[in-house]
């Protein structure tokens, strides 16, 4: 898994039926059943957690009219070599030049500009969950970097003062926080170099994990617009004292990278073992029958609708197959709990669960199923976040001098630099990018290149 991390991924994930990456068009996937549950249900905890720091959901259209998407420079220099353009329509060339929408700020700003007059209206809080269309010319990888996006799940907020706009960037941080935590996804969290930042951003804010590779994959952003977008699009409004002020404006992203994030941080070489909170299946009951005893599959029906009714997502496997031909479909499919129910189990009313993380196999009495299956998906999810974050750490090195960096070939490395020109030899030196500042770190020590006092804490990885 750590040599050929790709190549695992692109199996896992086909023999997982999650997604089939062979459609004609490059970088562009397809769903299926299993992967599309998966999906909706990592969307419902990001549409909760947003509801409940009162974002509202909305849908703006696909298309930008040309002379929308140029408005703000910055904006159209980051994205300009990423956008498809829809310039007919039937037989006729359009007069207006459509975008295919890369992300919305363009498409939702003309609109702010139309519902804001006063403070009143302020703030504004929406998200939407989208397709956005990048044609990435870096290698695809399905969900990693696909050219359409189907899971761009994008906030955007307006605020009557810079210091609401900062303070919903730090709400939008934890919101991120709680929602990697809930899938146990591991993270760091920096504060981007300018190269780095979102086109037309003031700075942005990125969530990383690690792959088992050794490279980082952004998962998440969060960007401070400022007012360079309100000032071009004329987002005004009136203030309390009568004057008038541009809105302050944030936004952020996350995309199926999340997705991937949960299938890889967790998995091992058989597939997926997927966080309790959004398995499609939780767990799997597959009775082991011998001859033509009917006590198994009798057992198993009660069981299912007792876990069903008890609120687990529940599957009966009756398929004519062999129980270890199960076991594997199932595990590989990244089910976190099996039930087996043998003649042996019916008689002494007590079942065996298996966990996908660690197999341990667990005797359960039929009487405290409902109650040991629950504390079970709580334990496991626990544990697998745990495992997870150990693992990261494990890799997150601090290093005191750039002398000593040679020796890391993967991971995040840690180290203090001063305000200088110290950076780039530092990526000349290790062949590493600097992620980023690491949020709200305190400098301490020595700059690890040139020995002067610190200024700042700054991460280190190769990355995708
Ligand atoms: N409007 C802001 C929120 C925005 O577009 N930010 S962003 O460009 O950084 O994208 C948000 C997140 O989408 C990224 O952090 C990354 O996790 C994900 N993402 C971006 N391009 C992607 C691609 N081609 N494939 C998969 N995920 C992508
Ligand atoms: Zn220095």
């Amino acid at each position: 898994m750590e040599d050929s991390f790709g190549e695992w991924f692109s199996r896992v994930i086909r023999e997982a039926e999650i997604m089939d990456p062979r459609y004609p068009v490059k970088g562009l996937c397809v769903w299926l059943p299993y992967g599309m549950k998966l999906r909706n249900l990592v969307i419902s905890i990001i549409r909760r957690l947003l509801e409940e720091r009162g974002h509202h959901e909305v849908l703006f259209p696909l298309l930008i009219p040309e002379d929308a998407f140029n408005r703000e420079a910055e904006h159209i220099r980051g994205f300009e070599n990423e956008v498809y353009w829809v310039t007919r329509g039937g037989g006729e060339e359009l007069d207006v030049k459509l975008v295919l929408r890369p992300t919305s700020e363009t498409s939702m700003y003309p609109m702010f500009a139309l519902w804001v007059r006063s403070h009143a209206d302020l703030p504004i809080k929406v998200f939407q969950v989208v397709s956005v269309f990048r044609h990435e010319t870096k290698m695809t990888k399905p969900m990693i970097r696909v050219r359409e996006v189907t899971t761009f799940k994008e906030a955007h907020t307006a605020h009557s003062t810079r210091e609401e706009a900062e303070a919903q960037v730090r709400e939008a941080v934890e919101i991120y926080r709680k929602f990697f935590d809930e899938l146990g996804i591991p993270y760091v969290i920096t504060k981007r170099p300018e190269w780095d930042t979102f086109a037309g951003a003031e700075y942005s804010i990125a969530f990383d994990t690690l792959l088992p590779d050794g490279k980082t994959l952004q998962i998440g952003t969060v960007h401070n617009l400022g007012q360079n977008f309100s000032k071009v699009f004329g987002i005004e409004f009136q203030k309390p004292d009568g004057g008038h002020d541009h809105v302050y404006q944030t936004c952020y992203g996350i995309s199926e990278r999340v997705i991937a994030a949960a299938i890889v941080v967790h998995g091992d070489e058989l597939g997926p073992c997927l966080p309790p909170k959004v398995a499609p299946i939780q767990v799997v009951i597959v009775p082991i029958v011998f001859k033509d005893e009917r006590e198994p599959t009798e057992l198993s029906h009660a069981l299912l609708q007792e876990l069903e009714r008890g609120g687990i997502r529940a599957h009966l496997d009756l398929r004519n197959l062999r129980p270890g031909n199960k076991f594997y479909y199932w595990e590989r499919r990244g089910v976190p709990i099996r039930i087996e129910v043998g003649p042996k189990e019916a008689r002494w009313r007590k079942v065996t669960a298996v966990r996908r993380d660690t197999r341990k196999r667990i005797e359960i009495p039929i009487e405290e199923l409902l109650d040991k299956i629950k504390t079970l998906l709580v334990e496991m999810e626990v544990e697998m976040k745990k495992r997870a974050w150990d693992k990261l750490n494990e890799r997150v090195r601090k290093v005191g001098k750039l002398d000593d960096f040679e020796k890391i070939t993967g991971g995040i490395a840690k180290m203090s630099l001063c305000g200088g020109g110290c950076a780039r030899e530092a990526e000349e030196r290790t062949g590493f990018k600097i992620l980023g500042e690491e949020l709200d770190s305190k400098p301490s020590g020595r700059c690890a290149v040139c020995g002067r006092a610190a200024e700042r804490t700054v991460l280190m990885a190769r990355s995708y």
